[in-house]
């Protein structure tokens, strides 16, 4: 199964020419490795959407493919919603992907379930990937109620194919979960790996169990993933890549994650 390394941007980095620094950077280290992609990996980028088309004009020719890092529930196309970017637009800057659901959009945004439906909705129609970020609180998670939290994130994956079943069977390669426990990220802090790996199991039955073609579906870790502990993670068969915010905003950690992947 081929590993995926996603480095998640945020509102980072300040200025276009540090982006370009950055995506530079990116670049001549992959190449003088041999890119990461001669270890199995793809790698991906999620700038912040006013950055999307240069970084996406960047690394055209380059193995390293380009996400938003959010889209639109109000309208995949155009419309009267000040601020907000739509799937078609992001594709049109260059993003194959988008993340979706991540928990600081949960949180900052008051992302619901019929937010994310409507949102996945778009993507999907506008032909593009998604990578469903889910995981529980610190709170929740002490109190035993992590797979208890994903079985209700996933259900957004669950209503999608009630609405549009024909979707079971084309969303292998369009659909990433990234499993980031929200007491994990840009802490430091990190679940054990078998702890992560227990969910990844869990989460790959329960989305097999949404239809046939979704059978061993790809699921990433996040959450204070960096070059010191990605080995660990990477040694984990039910653990198929890294969501990766803080440590993907220099070149060297991002690669070296990518290495051990
Ligand atoms: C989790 C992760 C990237 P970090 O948000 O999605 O961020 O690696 O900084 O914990």
């Amino acid at each position: 199964m081929q590993a995926w390394v996603i480095g998640n941007w945020k509102q980072n980095p300040a200025t276009s020419d540090d982006v370009q620094t950055l995506l530079s950077d990116l670049l001549a280290t992959a190449d003088k490795n041999d890119g990461a992609n001669s270890a199995g990996c793809q790698l991906m980028v999620a700038p912040s959407c006013i950055h999307l088309a240069g970084v996406s004009d960047h690394l055209q020719d380059s193995p390293v493919l380009c996400a938003a890092q959010d889209i639109s529930a109000h309208s995949g196309t155009t419309g009267a919603y000040t601020g907000d970017c739509s799937a078609q637009q992001v594709a049109d800057a260059g993003a194959t992907w988008t993340l979706l659901g991540h928990s600081e959009r949960r949180q900052y945004h008051q992302e619901t379930h019929a937010c994310l439906l409507s949102k996945m909705t778009h993507a999907f129609d506008q032909g593009l990937g998604v990578v469903f970020c889910i995981g529980e609180t610190q709170a929740q998670y002490d109190a035993g109620q992590t797979l208890a939290v994903i079985d209700e994130q996933l259900t957004v994956i669950k209503d999608i194919l009630t609405q549009q079943p024909a979707l079971a069977d084309t969303l292998f390669d369009r659909l990433i979960i990234a499993y980031e426990p929200v007491w994990a990220i840009g802490t430091g802090k990190v679940p054990t790996v078998a702890e992560v790996s227990a969910t990844h199991q869990h989460i790959k039955q329960t989305v097999a169990g949404y239809g046939e073609a979704l059978d061993n579906i790809t699921v990433l870790y996040g959450g204070s993933v960096n070059a010191d502990n990605a080995d660990s993670f990477a040694a984990d068969a039910m653990i198929d890549g890294a969501l990766v915010g803080g440590a993907s905003l220099k070149a060297a950690s991002f690669l070296a994650i990518a290495q051990a992947f």
